[in-house]
């Protein structure tokens, strides 16, 4: 399979992919670089990415956005209040999960954040496939930073709802990181480089501070502004508006679903001019209640109506700097990336915290996905991509507990906040009978609010303390591993044995008796039985999105391939007709142009009446009907064509 990235945007999203020349973007049906993550809902079919986009305005209520935020998002945190403020459908709880609820195929339906996010996946794959003709399965998914587990899990999850096998989840500016490392060509070979990657997208601000070297990066810190990116910037300039128009027009969109989304999506292009341009008109027309505004921003403006944002520049850059225990005078180069890194006040705090210019290295729309292919490239076992280390940094502290036994103590915090990942520890229990162990993070205080600290709980079973023992010595295997998942590898029963060892003699001649010593040895006598109870669907829920989302791809399928059949037909008769009249002139007796004639007629009349909306059979049926005269025709004349080419050929060479 051909290695995936994939950059899953608020916004948009970037595919690119790793082939032996390099790595490529993969541009979309209408030929963009990078697809609007937009799940749209319809009577017939759904409407993923630029065609969900193109229909959103008249499809507000089953048209969902956002589906990176909604991700796994617990229902009791705070942010879910804040996440509904950003939909136009509404968001329900399904399963404890965040679901949407939408019209589709002429009824209610909810489907989960996963299943959402599984939906666009599953478009993004066949997108990819389609482009590159290739067998499309494993992907390297790319998400924020202050993704927790259970985000992380739906997430790998959606990937395989979607058909796709998750090598790698892996976060977003790690995954830039990797691809400036990669291919930087000037990087130091002894003392690494310190470098601060800025990201600010449609919703999140990030910022990672990495120490790289040729053939090999760390990431020493990192920390976010969960709420800080250009959909605050667009939603302080459509309340701004709001107010304006409700005293200058007596309008207020604020009621009005379709005319705010409208005056939205009018603020943001506004917000991009103002990036260029130091004040810019405003104007739309027939808003609502068929009235037209109009109205004017300058920069200034703009930036004062973001001035909370503009404050709060400085924070993600400490605690980042903080976190990797480096000031700002220690970075070599601060490179950006990120839609909203192009507004000219973000970009000038963001110098002014640093102290020094920004760099733009990468190409701040594609980077993260560039990034990401690599790092499914180096998971494939048949593509060869040079070697590259890397390790991310763990944003939260994570501690292991048990109910106190025979050892010591109940817990360890196996993986503190800071620690590079991936990394094994081995710790060891003395156990009496069959135990559980639960992971979770250490400091509630340090994740989004509202999160639950739970992570995992896993299930031992198979201890026997071994005779004239008091208790079975445990050791297990415990790993953060390369998607930042916790997890207990193995688990198993040491015993101690004397075993025989040979002895090392430095002056023994060849001949000599090899001479062998008893010693105690710790050996392993049994695994242990591993039971976890966490937060990756079960195989059968798996098994049934599975279903559930291969029948809709099919339905959509059918959906599409009806409606080319339609066009094919449409097409077909105005093609026959034209060139009855033309070409095909002398080729038909007047009996078979009578007869055709009469048939497209009639084909017509039907596509405009009962065959407005009909099956992908009758048209194809249809075609085939008027294809067995036509066809006819079209051999005569083509086989004329031919006599006249084969004279002249003739006629040359003569
Ligand atoms: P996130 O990273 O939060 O998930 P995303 O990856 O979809 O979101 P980006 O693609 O990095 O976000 O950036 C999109 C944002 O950048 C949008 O809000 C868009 O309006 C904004 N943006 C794009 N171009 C400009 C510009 N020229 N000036 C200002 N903002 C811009
Ligand atoms: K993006
Ligand atoms: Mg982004």
């Amino acid at each position: 399979s051909i290695p995936l990235g994939v950059d899953l945007g608020n916004n948009n999203s970037v595919i690119a992919v790793a082939r032996n020349r390099g790595i490529d973007i993969v541009v979309n049906e209408v030929s963009n670089r990078s697809t609007p993550s937009i799940v749209g809902f319809g009577v017939k079919n759904r409407s993923i990415g630029e065609t969900g986009k193109n229909q959103q305005n008249s499809n507000l209520k089953n048209t969902v956005e956002n589906l990176k935020r909604i991700l796994a998002l617990d229902p009791a945190s705070p942010d879910y209040d804040v996440e509904k403020r950003y939909f136009t459908s509404p968001l329900v709880v399904k399963d404890g999960q965040v679901a949407s609820q939408v019209r589709f195929l002429g009824k209610q339906d909810e489907f989960t954040s996963t299943q959402l996010v599984a939906m666009y996946l599953s478009k993004i794959k066949e997108t990819t496939a389609k482009e590159t003709k290739g067998k499309i399965t494993d992907i390297c998914l790319a998400v924020p930073v202050w993704y927790t587990e259970q985000q992380r899990r739906a997430a790998a999850d959606a990937c395989r709802i979607a058909g796709l096998n998750p090598v790698r989840i892996v976060n977003e500016v790690t995954a830039a990181a990797v691809g400036y490392g990669v291919f930087k060509t000037d990087l130091p070979v002894e003392e690494p480089k310190k470098v601060a990657f800025v990201d600010i997208g449609h919703s999140t601000y990030t910022v990672s501070i990495v120490s790289i070297k040729k053939g090999e990066l760390k990431v020493l810190g990192s920390a976010s502004d969960k709420h800080f990116g250009g959909r605050d910037f667009d939603r302080a300039i459509t309340e701004h508006f709001a107010d304006e128009f409700k005293s200058k027009y007596k309008i207020d969109i604020r009621e009005n679903l379709k005319a705010y989304s409208r005056i939205s999506a009018a603020a943001e292009k506004l917000k991009k001019v103002l990036s260029a341009n130091t004040s810019a008109p405003f104007n739309v027309e027939s808003v609502m209640n068929d009235v037209d505004v109009s109205s004017s921003m300058s920069r200034e403006e703009l930036e004062e109506l973001v001035e909370p944002l503009l404050q709060r520049v400085h924070v993600p850059v400490e605690q980042a700097l903080a976190a990797a225990g480096l000031t700002a005078e220690e970075i070599d180069t601060v490179e950006i990336i990120g839609g909203c890194t192009r507004v000219p006040s973000l970009k000038e705090r963001l110098s002014k915290v640093f102290g020094k210019p920004l760099s733009t290295t990468l190409n701040q729309d594609e980077a993260i996905a560039k990034g990401a292919a690599f790092i499914c490239a180096m998971h494939s076992p048949t593509l060869r991509v040079r070697p590259f280390k890397f390790e991310d940094c763990n944003p939260y502290s994570v501690t292991y507990y048990w109910q106190k036994d025979a050892e010591e103590t109940d817990h360890l915090e196996v993986f503190p906040k800071g620690g590079l990942y991936p990394a094994t520890k081995m710790i060891t229990l003395y156990r009496t009978k069959d135990f559980e162990v639960e992971a979770r993070y250490t400091n509630p205080t340090e994740l989004p609010e509202g999160t639950s600290p739970f992570i995992a709980k896993w299930k031992f079973t198979g201890v026997e303390v071994p005779a004239g023992e008091d208790s079975a010595v445990c050791k297990l295997k415990i790993r953060n591993d390369p998607s930042g998942f916790f997890t207990v590898e193995s688990a198993y029963v040491v015993e101690e044995k004397e075993v025989e060892e040979l002895v090392e003699n430095p002056d023994a001649k060849e001949g000599d008796e090899p001479e062998y010593q008893k010693v105690k040895k710790l050996v392993k006598k049994n695994d242990l039985e591993i039971s976890v109870e966490g937060y990756a669907l079960s195989s059968k829920v798996l098994n049934e999105f599975v279903e559930k989302e291969t029948a809709m791809i099919m339905e959509d399928k059918l959906v599409a391939d009806t409606e080319d059949r339609k066009n094919a037909l449409e097409e077909y008769i105005y093609e026959l007709r034209g060139k009855l009249e033309d070409q095909y002139k002398d080729f038909a007796s007047p009996e078979e142009k009578e007869k055709l004639t009469a048939m497209l007629a009639k084909t017509e009349d039907w596509l405009y009446d009962d065959g407005y909306d009909s099956t992908k059979g009758k048209y194809v049926a249809k075609y085939e009907e008027l294809a067995s005269i036509g066809n006819l025709i079209r051999g005569r004349y083509l086989a004329k064509e031919q006599e006249r080419k084969d004279s002249l050929m003739s006629k040359q060479e003569a």
